[in-house]
């Protein structure tokens, strides 16, 4: 397995150092284990997140929050997250000690199970972490797999990232995932969405992505997006934006082939560049990361 060109914002794609427990590297989740100060670190992020995105999540993200077993209380038991998520669209939450090989995660979501982090992040470290602890995870992700167009998505992401490994081209669709599971937005009739987790998990990066003036906001496009580099060390310079999360459907179905083709050739573009050919919602200034200089 060769890890991606790019690191993804959960570290080095190249996965942990650690040995696995089981072959598909999933472990008990361990509930039972989680210290009052761990329940403690969930509350305090949830509380957060859940004031903050009434107007910055969309509709979709909201109502699945709303019917999955997720509590400020304590740290979801993904036993019980399962029950609710594999009725409402056949999904299942498994525990992973943190990043896994790209061909494990993708086998995962292949087969409708969501690789999550059991782990929680320190109370020091609240704002940014390297790899997908459980509030990532479970706050940011598990919410829209009770969408079915998402459930569907991201199954198809799953088996198009086992494609893609074996074509070398695992950059590219990975620019594909980057730009909508974890960072993308969506048009409402009341404004621009979240539905990206790692936006929706990021307290500052939600309010940054919806309003600030900074970031351009495009109109997603396939073979634009997948030429587009991404970064992994601070907020997004650009966010690409769905009509419709019906979109995803089509990109589901989406042979990915001729792409690969057509993406052998031509350029390749920076997060920061506007197109002529793109749909601008929003030309943004820039101010934030001009003051920022790219890291790696
Ligand atoms: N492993 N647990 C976990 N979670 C991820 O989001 C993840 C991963 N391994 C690889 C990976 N993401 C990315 O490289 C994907 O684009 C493949
Ligand atoms: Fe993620």
């Amino acid at each position: 397995m060769e890890p991606l060109a790019e690191k993804t914002k959960h570290g080095l794609a190249a996965g942990p150092a650690a040995a696995p427990q089981r072959p598909d590297w999933t472990v008990d989740q361990g509930w039972s284990d989680y210290t009052p100060a761990q329940h403690a670190v969930w509350k305090t992020l949830f509380e957060r997140q859940t004031q903050l995105l009434p107007g910055l999540a969309c509709d979709a993200f909201v109502q699945g929050m709303q019917n999955l077993p997720i509590t400020a209380e304590r740290i979801p038991n993904f036993e019980e997250l399962s029950e609710t998520l594999h009725r409402a669209t056949g999904w299942q939450v498994v525990a992973v000690p943190g990043l896994v090989p790209d061909d494990v995660f993708f086998e995962h979501l292949a087969n409708r199970r969501f690789p999550s982090g059991n782990f929680i992040r320190g109370a020091h470290e609240l704002d940014y972490l390297e790899e997908p602890d459980v509030f990532h995870d479970v706050f940011g992700h598990v919410p829209m797999l009770m969408h079915p167009v998402m459930a569907d998505f991201i199954q198809a992401y799953g088996q198009g990232g086992l494609r893609a490994q074996r074509l070398g081209k695992l950059t590219e669709l990975a620019r594909v995932y980057w730009y909508t599971v974890e960072f993308g937005l969506v048009k409402q009739s009341d404004g621009l969405r979240i539905y990206g987790a790692g936006i929706a998990s990021s307290f500052s990066e939600s309010t940054f992505a919806v309003q600030s003036e900074s970031p351009n906001r495009i109109g997603f496009e396939l073979e634009r997006v997948m030429r587009t580099h991404y970064r992994i060390d601070d907020f997004q310079e650009v966010y690409f934006v769905l009509d419709d999360l019906q979109d995803l459907l089509a990109l589901a179905n989406t042979e990915f082939a001729p792409y690969y083709e057509r993406l052998a050739h031509g350029p390749n573009h920076q997060p920061g560049d506007v197109l002529s050919t793109d749909t601008v919602l929003h030309r943004g200034t820039g101010t934030y990361h001009r003051g920022r200089p790219r890291k790696g």
